[in-house]
């Protein structure tokens, strides 16, 4: 946690004109090229940005919750691939490690991941197993010695995981693999620390997707990769799929406060062209029908934020917040869509062609409400979440 105000200040102000005056004028480059510069890649390692979540004790900024969202509301204010360099191993791809991990796991990896030097990923989901986690295939059969005479077990890890953010750029996949066959379903999922330069790991090709030009997704092909046993985090089978949901409950806000940032830059293009464009004699932003729909994004925006604050408030204060997390991803990314959708219409046709921003964050921001959970499972895991609160009670 940063103690005083004025040096989280100082680290939000030196984002936001970072965003402004570098990430911003590159983002028609990263669009055609499918690329982040590298070295923007390496002026965000000088930043410290990596290293936002890891304790200070492991190299990191240590930054709570209700710190990270802030840092994240000026970060993302331009192309969601620039967060996507550092977001799985800020977020989704360390965390298990943080929550679970034993002292000598957090020792061994965590400053290389705060440092930038590592990039880590998050490989939960599956071709047969994508809302439906606990239904993953992947395995991970323990062999006695495995890792060579002496050396230790090994876990033997067999399956490919889908849709792997950052994977073509991994230093480490947080892995979650079936290590006891007979138990179906969650219980019978453990997770793993795998360096991903191992012997037997392979990649599919780059994804190519609708949006998010620059944020690299592909499969990763496991075959026969031995995993050394002291990488079973935290030190028992069984806890997997509970680790990547509590790493999935932070993750969630932490989306949300992405799309709370995206929106806000939507929204000032689009307040910045309503005033500007011209139509019947005066500037669009004028008329009563260009302004209801600037004020519905400014309601809408302003309460994801407020949600997003709340959560992450309440996380740090050590309260469950999966019902909280689950409304803010769900809120928030329906939100930002239709934000984009009015953005797009504010600019008229315009709106629709390549040479506005907006007409490349309307396919960007699609992604918002399909990825770390659908809009459709967040409503599964609050409407749950209530049934299961009140039975409790009575
Ligand atoms: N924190 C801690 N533990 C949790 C938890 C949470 N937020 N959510 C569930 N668990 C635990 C449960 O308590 C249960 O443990 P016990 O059997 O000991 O009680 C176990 O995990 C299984 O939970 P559950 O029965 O709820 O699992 P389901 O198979 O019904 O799945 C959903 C639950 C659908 C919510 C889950 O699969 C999910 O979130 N799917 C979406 C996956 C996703 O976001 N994918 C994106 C990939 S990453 S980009």
């Amino acid at each position: 946690m940063i103690r005083d105000q004025d040096t989280l200040d100082a680290l939000v102000n030196t984002v936001a004109r970072y965003v402004r005056e570098r990430l911003v004028p590159l983002e028609n480059q990263v669009e055609e090229t499918d690329e982040v510069p590298p070295e923007v890649v390496q002026e965000m390692r000088d930043m410290g940005l990596f290293g936002l979540t890891v304790p200070e004790e492991y190299g990191g900024l240590g930054l709570s919750m209700e710190e990270e969202v802030q840092v994240l509301f000026a970060l993302c204010q331009t192309s969601p691939a620039f967060r996507s360099v550092i977001g799985t191993t800020v977020g989704i791809g360390s965390q298990g490690i943080l929550f679970d991990g034993t002292d000598e796991q957090k020792k061994a990896w965590l400053p290389r991941l705060a440092t930038g030097e590592l990039i880590a990923s998050f490989a939960l989901t599956e071709p047969g197993a994508g809302s439906d986690a606990a239904s993953l295939r992947t395995t991970a059969q323990r062999v006695a010695d495995g890792m060579g005479p002496g050396q230790g077990d090994a876990y033997v890890v067999n399956g490919t995981k889908r849709y792997i953010t950052n994977a073509p750029h991994a230093g480490l996949f947080s892995l979650m693999a079936r290590t006891d066959p007979d138990t179906p379903g969650a219980g019978g999922v453990s997770a793993f620390i795998v360096d991903a330069s191992s012997p037997g790991i392979s990649f599919g090709k780059n994804d190519r997707k609708m949006g998010q030009r620059g944020a690299h997704t592909c499969d990763v092909i496991f075959d026969n990769v031995k995993v050394p046993a002291a990488n079973l985090i935290g030190g028992r089978e069984g806890q997997g799929f509970k680790m990547a949901m509590k790493v999935l409950d932070k993750g969630r806000i932490h989306l949300a406060a992405v799309c709370v940032g995206v929106a806000q830059r939507l929204q000032n293009d689009s307040v910045a062209y309503a005033a500007e464009r011209q139509q019947f004699g005066q500037a669009i932003g004028d008329f009563q029908l260009v302004q209801a729909l600037l004020a519905d994004s400014q309601a809408e925006l302003y309460a994801a934020q407020c949600m997003v604050e709340d959560a992450a408030r309440k996380r740090d204060a050590g309260q469950p917040v999966s019902t909280e997390a689950a409304c803010c991803k769900y809120f928030a990314s329906e939100m930002c869509g239709r934000v984009a959708d009015r953005a797009v219409q504010i600019h008229g046709g315009a709106g629709y062609m390549a040479e506005y921003a907006v007409e490349r964050f309307y396919r960007d921001v699609r992604l918002f409400r399909i990825y770390e959970g659908t809009s459709q499972i967040q409503q599964l895991v609050i409407g749950r979440n209530l049934m299961r609160a009140h039975r409790a009670q009575r």
